[in-house]
């Protein structure tokens, strides 16, 4: 069948804030440049505008990508744009992870990247050749990335509908914890864009402030720092507000690059400290060991260089008790951490640490992949029950995410960079901890037919891990 039109769409959850959306559709972005010019290709953002399913028909490839928390939603869309005669393929983290669960819905699917293998749908589809699955994971060097186009960037427009802008530079990380998934996704090979590559496209973009979609960027200070020199000094002539990257802790050990870095117009280094408990460091895949006068060593030495640190806590390893949540509070408190991230170990599909607690018969029957939001409990802990997990959460979630709390570690991060500087520095001192409180917010939510969910109040909330197990959108 020839091809009619292109639609990627982004499935939606949370609308916009103030007229604007969180989520900037970059891997669309990137994939709409990839489809030719002489064939009309429409980004659709959910949380934006509605999916126009009344245009859709024979003819059309529906491209929708989705993490797992997006896979019901995208599931509905589907269905309705078959139901229009229209073609689906499915991308993304889920498809990748679940294959052949999201291909018996969908009419073909994308595992791993697809800068090779969509232009290659796109022909076959064409041709009426379109096959039922695709597979790119042999992590190709990214040094020949098509641009994104201008048309694209007409389109979305991503300066005036986004709060934040994303940005790839390297992609891949080799280490091994246990529940990551990225690694399956962007593959343990890691993979740098060329330096000139990135300033053409930053400066294309017109974008100040970014988020580096990269796994583990710090971890290429001890990897490749003849390219980290390369790079920071090509973003210190840029005229940017600031941006922020992933990292690990031994990014403090690296004293010259930081202050490059933080020449570079580095903002924050979101960290993995991942558990402030010694006994989880199995499962921490070596970058972290839960050893709490180390994380205060890093800390330190990165404020010195004048780079904020924005810490990552994960909740329910096998040696949490419930004294997990007082003993990280205590640590954050002290600590100078500038923003912090708190969130429930979510066993997803393709993760050493789902194929163990499947075989331990651990896993919460029934919960639908909407609550796999890492804010749900989705399995039976080791050394707490499954409620008192969700209400140690809840506790640390208010206690950090509490307005005066939030201003209290965004001033504190204002007051740490010189006055000049404010007006630009202002909206990053506070917009991560402002994120990761709306995250929060889907503690909530229930599962709905419609694959997002609804909020509910606080009373029915209660007991939503017995809730949510007994909703009828699950899955097996
Ligand atoms: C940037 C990012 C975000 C951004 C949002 C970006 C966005 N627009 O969705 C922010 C910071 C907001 C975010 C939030 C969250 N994220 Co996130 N995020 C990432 C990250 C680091 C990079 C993704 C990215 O943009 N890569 C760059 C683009 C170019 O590549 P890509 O998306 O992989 O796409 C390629 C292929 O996958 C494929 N592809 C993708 N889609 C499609 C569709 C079609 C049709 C085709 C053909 C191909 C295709 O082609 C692309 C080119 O090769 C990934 C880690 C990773 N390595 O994937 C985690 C990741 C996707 N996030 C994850 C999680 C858990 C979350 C949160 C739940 C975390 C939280 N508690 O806050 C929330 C959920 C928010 C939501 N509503 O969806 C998990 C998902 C796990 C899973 N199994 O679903 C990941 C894998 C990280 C991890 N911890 O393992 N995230
Ligand atoms: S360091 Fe980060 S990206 Fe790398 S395997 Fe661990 S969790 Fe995944």
């Amino acid at each position: 069948m020839a091809l009619r039109k292109v639609y990627l769409i982004q499935p939606g959850r949370d609308g916009t804030t103030l007229g604007k959306a969180t989520m900037a559709p970059y891997t669309l972005m990137r994939l709409a440049s990839l489809v030719p010019d002489e064939v009309d290709v429409e980004i659709i953002d959910e949380d934006l505008r509605p999916v126009p399913f009344q245009q859709m028909g024979p003819g059309d490839l529906v491209g929708i990508t989705a993490k797992t928390l997006q896979i019901d939603r995208a599931r509905w869309i589907a269905e309705r744009a078959q139901a229009r005669g229209a073609t689906v393929v499915i991308g993304g983290t889920h498809a990748t992870l679940a294959a052949d669960e999201v291909a018996a819905w969908a009419d073909s699917i994308a595992v791993g990247e697809a800068y090779r293998t969509w232009p290659q749908m796109i022909e076959d589809f064409d041709r009426g050749a379109l096959k039922p699955r695709y597979v790119d994971e042999e992590w190709a060097n990214l040094d020949d990335l098509k641009p994104i186009s201008d048309r694209v960037l007409q389109q979305v427009d991503e300066n005036r509908h986004y709060w934040t802008p994303y940005l790839e530079i390297t992609r891949g990380c080799p280490r091994s914890c246990t529940f990551c998934t990225a690694i399956r996704v962007s593959g343990r090979v890691m993979r740098l864009r060329p330096v000139e590559q990135v300033v053409e496209e930053i400066e294309r973009r017109r974008i100040k402030r970014f988020f580096l979609t990269d796994d583990n960027f710090g971890l290429n200070f001890r990897l490749y720092p003849d390219y980290m020199v390369e790079l920071f000094e090509a973003l210190r002539k840029l005229p940017l507000d600031g941006w922020t990257c992933q990292a690990e802790q031994m990014v403090a050990d690296f004293p010259e690059l930081l202050e490059l870095a933080r020449e570079a117009h580095l903002d924050k280094f979101f960290i993995g400290f991942e558990s402030a408990n010694p006994n989880n460091r199995r499962e921490l895949g070596g970058k972290a060991k839960g050893n709490i006068e180390r994380y205060r060593q890093v800390i330190d030495r990165i404020h010195r260089a004048g780079i904020g640190v924005v810490g990552l806590f994960v909740f329910g390893f096998d040696g949490d008790s419930p004294e997990i949540f007082q003993t990280t509070y205590d640590f954050i408190r002290e600590s100078e951490l500038d923003g912090v991230s708190i969130t429930i170990l979510t066993p997803y599909v393709g993760t050493p640490q789902r194929a163990t607690w499947q075989a331990e018969n651990r896993l919460i029957p029934g919960v639908p992949w909407s609550l796999y939001d890492t804010n749900h409990v989705t399995y039976y802990p080791k050394l707490m029950t499954p409620e008192e997990l969700a209400q140690g959460y809840d506790w640390l979630a208010r206690k950090l995410y509490g307005w005066p709390s939030i201003a209290y570690r965004g001033l504190r991060n204002l007051m740490r960079q010189p006055l000049r500087d404010w007006p630009r520095k202002a909206f990053a001192s506070f917009s991560t901890d402002v994120g990761y409180r709306m995250e929060c917010a889907h503690r909530d939510w229930v599962p709905a037919d419609d694959g997002i969910g609804r909020r509910v109040n606080g009373s029915a909330r209660k007991g939503l891990v017995v809730s949510m197990a007994s909703s009828g959108a699950a899955h097996s």
